[in-house]
Order: C-alpha cells, then structure tokens, then sequence
C-alpha cells in the first residue's frame, strides 16, 4: 500500500529507550500484567491512546508563548471560541479540562429523572460512566456490521436506524434523556458515520422530539472519511463537511486531546440554547474552574484554539489516516485479523480470532497486548471484556462482543518507519498465540477498573 508522506518535518526529537525481554518481564510482573500501570519510560512504542499524545506544532507552541492568564476574559478563550465558531459553526463555548470535564458539566441538564436512557452508537468508557453517574442508562445501537470485524464496510460506526427507532417506540420518548453520535466511533474500531446516517438519525429524534448530541473527540478524522467514501462531498472541504455534520446536532463535548491535538483539553459547544448554556455556564464553575477557562490555563486554551485549525487540514488527515491504513494493511497481510477497514485513529486487532482458546473471561485481547509488551516494548490497549467490567447488579464478568488489542496511533509522533517496527513486532508474536495462556484478576475497583486492576497469568 502506499503510504502519504509525512506533511512535515522534525524539529525537536525525544529518544526511545529499549529494553531486554528479562527487563520487560519484570516491569510487567510488577505493574499487575496492566500495561496502564507501566513506567512510560520502560516502553518502547506507546500505542496506549491516542488521547493528549499528539506532538503540537511549533505554531502551537508559539502560542503557549501568548498565554493570557487572567483569571477571567483571558484572550485565549475568546481565539477558542472563535475557532469552534469558524469550523464548527456554534457560537457558546465553555472549556473543560478534558471530554469527561464537558460530560459532566452537560449531562445533568438532560437526564433529567433516573433510568432514562442515552442512546447511542457505541459509548466510550468513560461517558458511560458520566451517564450512569447522572443516573442514565447507556444503550449502544451500532450497526451490526460492526461485529463482523472481516466484512468490509464504509460506516461501521453508523447507527441501526430501525433499532433505534424501535427502542424509542417500545420504550416512549419520555423515557429517553438524548440521542449521542460518536463520531468516529472509538468502540466499534475507530469506525465512522456517514453523513446519511446523522441525517437519519436527526430526522428521528425529530420525528419524536429527542435532543442530539455529540461526542465529538474525533470527529475531523470522521469528515475525512466522508469527503472520501461518500457520494457527494468528494470535493466539499473538511471544514464544510464538519459544518453540516454538527448543524445536525444541538450541542457537543469533545476530548481535545485527539483532533484538536493537544495534550490537554476539552470543549463544551452549544448551537442555540442559551438557556442550556447559562445552565452548563453555572456548573462549571464548581467543578472546572471559571466560565471563560474551565480548568485550562490561557496557554493552553491558545494552543487548542490553534490545533482545532490544524486538525483540519486535509494533507495532515490524509497523511494520518494513510499511516494508520498502512499498519493494518501490513497485519491483515500477514494473515492477522482486524476490524477492517481501519479506522480513524487506531487498528484494532481481533483477538477472539487469533487467541480462541481462551474464553472473554480470561481476557484474550489482554493477554495479547502483554504478549506485544513482553516481545517488544511496544504498548497497546485492550478494549474488551477486561474493560467492559462487571453487570452492576450481579457483579458478574460482562463479555464483549468484540474482543480488541488496540493499537493506538499518536498524532504527528511516530513515523512511517515506526509502522514496520510495529507491524513485524506484532507478525513475530503471532505464531505463538496458541500457547499463550489467560488472566485473572487479583485485584480490581469498582468502577473503571481497567486502569487499576492487577492481573496475574493462569498457570
Ligand atoms: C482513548 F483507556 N478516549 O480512546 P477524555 N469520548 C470518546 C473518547 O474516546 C474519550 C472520551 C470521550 C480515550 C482516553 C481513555 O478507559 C479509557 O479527554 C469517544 O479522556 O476525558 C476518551 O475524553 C473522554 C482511555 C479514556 C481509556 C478512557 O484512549
């Protein structure tokens, strides 16, 4: 496959450290069989998240430079806000510390009694949390293409759109909190939706007076992918396509640490309710900090203001999103399988597949990540069973309907060159994937455990 070449150059360089087997064993054994609980200076590679780990540009850093710090009116929020205006067309802006920042300042004002439910496509972890926190009920209605990770499709982060509206009629509006659209769709593999689809969706809640959200971490890489798989936005700008994208929705949170690549921030973004946005306004000054910067220093509001610009570009996205593609091309030829096509952000790989002998509750996807650990310091993320947790009410261990190692790209931070590194460390575990045995848990919190949990290898 070809790959886009890299839309810049290398001003300041951070060295890798590599370490032996025997070391990694140790520092594994020692951080509970967790990779999150690693020393990031005993890793080689970090393909943990994507999230905050982007390198900024010396435009961006130019800009840390012009932080305002006032407590109140700093410069920064009002270049912020004249950002989010110019790309994403909304007018009322509150900076959080980060998406969870804006989740919990936004989802008190819409679940609005307990057990309502918040549908879907795919909830990441952490707003489930939120919504459950708030007293919801997060429901995920994502296409079921999305669960067969072989069959190619363009929109495996779209919506079911009959489910969806048959869970509204069975269930009655009155009954649903509001509709969110993670675009793209980080559960289901990084995956997009279509722009038919959050058309689709609109028309429905309409249809039955439901408020649209959405979550909006990644949602450049999601215009990327529409201008270049879906009839008609061939040759409309990524900035127009973001536009109508969110017109059809009436606010949003958004982690920055993604698209807007930075290593710190979020954005709570609000069309035209100002009643909702005098809401949101009075809640986050307790719990993030001041109206106008909502626990971000001025610097680093300047810095996001110029990232949401750079996120934008369509050589940088194409460059991105080739890179990604790349990697998974190299695995899917070696006979590994993915959730293909790749995504924005991240190749998923299947470990149900390569790994069958060992059942969700022994975590496969997490064993394989600390088999990639272990032969080559190279750091990835399980999205599975291990991170999906216990029912609530019976404790018991859930299973996800897909089991992924993550491979996690940071943004502008690794080369192409990197890709081969990490496409022949995975190709050499492969092989050993039928000897690989399973995990228990020794310790675990309860609520998102997966950051914490201590694990150890069954014998
Ligand atoms: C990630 F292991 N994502 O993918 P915050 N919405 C969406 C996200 O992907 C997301 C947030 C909201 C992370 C970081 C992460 O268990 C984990 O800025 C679609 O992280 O608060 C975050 O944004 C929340 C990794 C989050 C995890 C939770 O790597």
């Amino acid at each position: 496959m070809k790959r886009k070449p890299e839309p810049f150059k290398i001003k300041m360089v951070e060295p890798l450290r590599m370490t032996t087997r025997e070391y990694r064993e140790k520092a594994l054994k020692e951080a509970g069989y967790n990779p999150f609980l690693l020393k990031s200076e005993d890793v080689y590679i970090d393909l943990l998240t994507d999230s905050g780990t982007g390198a900024m540009s010396d435009n961006q850093w130019a800009g840390l430079m012009l932080g305002d710090e006032a407590y109140a009116g700093s410069k920064n929020y009002y270049n912020l806000v004249k950002a989010v205006e110019d790309i994403i067309g909304y007018p009322y802006v509150i900076p959080t510390h980060q998406g969870r920042g804006a989740e919990q300042v936004l989802f008190p004002s819409l679940i609005k009694k307990k057990g309502q439910y918040v549908l879907g496509n795919m909830h990441f972890d952490t707003t489930k949390a939120h919504i459950e926190l708030c007293g919801g009920r997060a429901v995920n209605l994502v296409t079921e293409k999305a669960f067969n990770t072989e069959e190619y499709y363009d929109w495996k982060g779209n919506f079911d759109l009959d489910k969806l509206e048959d869970f509204i009629k069975k269930h009655g509006r009155d009954e649903i909190a509001f509709i969110l659209i993670t675009v793209t769709c980080n559960s289901s593999g990084g995956q997009p939706v279509s722009m038919a689809n959050i058309k689709g969706v609109k028309e429905i809640a309409d249809k039955y007076g439901i408020r649209v959200f959405m979550d909006a971490a990644r949602f450049a890489e999601n215009a990327y992918f529409i201008k270049k798989r879906e009839k008609g936005y061939e040759d409309k700008s990524i900035v127009e396509i973001v536009r109508e994208m969110f017109s059809y929705a009436e606010g949003f949170t958004m982690s920055a640490k993604k698209d807007a690549i930075v290593n710190i921030g979020g954005i709570l973004g609000i069309k035209e309710d100002v009643e909702l946005f005098n809401e949101c306004r009075a809640r986050v000054v307790p719990m993030e900090g001041f109206i106008t910067y909502g626990g971000l220093a001025g610097r680093d509001m300047e810095a996001l203001a110029r990232g949401l610009r750079e996120g934008v570009d369509f050589e940088y996205l194409d460059y991105r999103i080739s890179q990604v593609a790349y990697l998974g091309e190299r695995l899917r030829e070696a006979g590994i399988p993915i959730q293909y096509p790749t995504g924005g952000h991240a190749v998923f790989v299947d470990a149900k597949k390569l790994l069958p002998h060992i059942p969700y509750y022994q975590f496969p996807a997490q064993v394989l990540c600390n088999e990639l650990y272990l032969e080559s310091g190279i750091r990835a993320v399980e999205i599975g069973s291990f991170l999906l947790g216990r029912d609530p009410d019976t404790g018991e261990q859930l299973e996800s309907p897909l089991e992924f190692v993550r491979l996690t790209i940071p943004r502008r931070v690794y080369t192409n060159d990197h890709m081969d590194v990490v496409a022949d460390a995975f190709i050499s575990i492969k092989d050993k994937a039928p000897y690989l045995k399973g995990l228990e848990i020794v310790y675990e919190p309860k609520v998102l455990r997966h950051f914490t949990a201590r694990l150890k290898p069954i014998e």
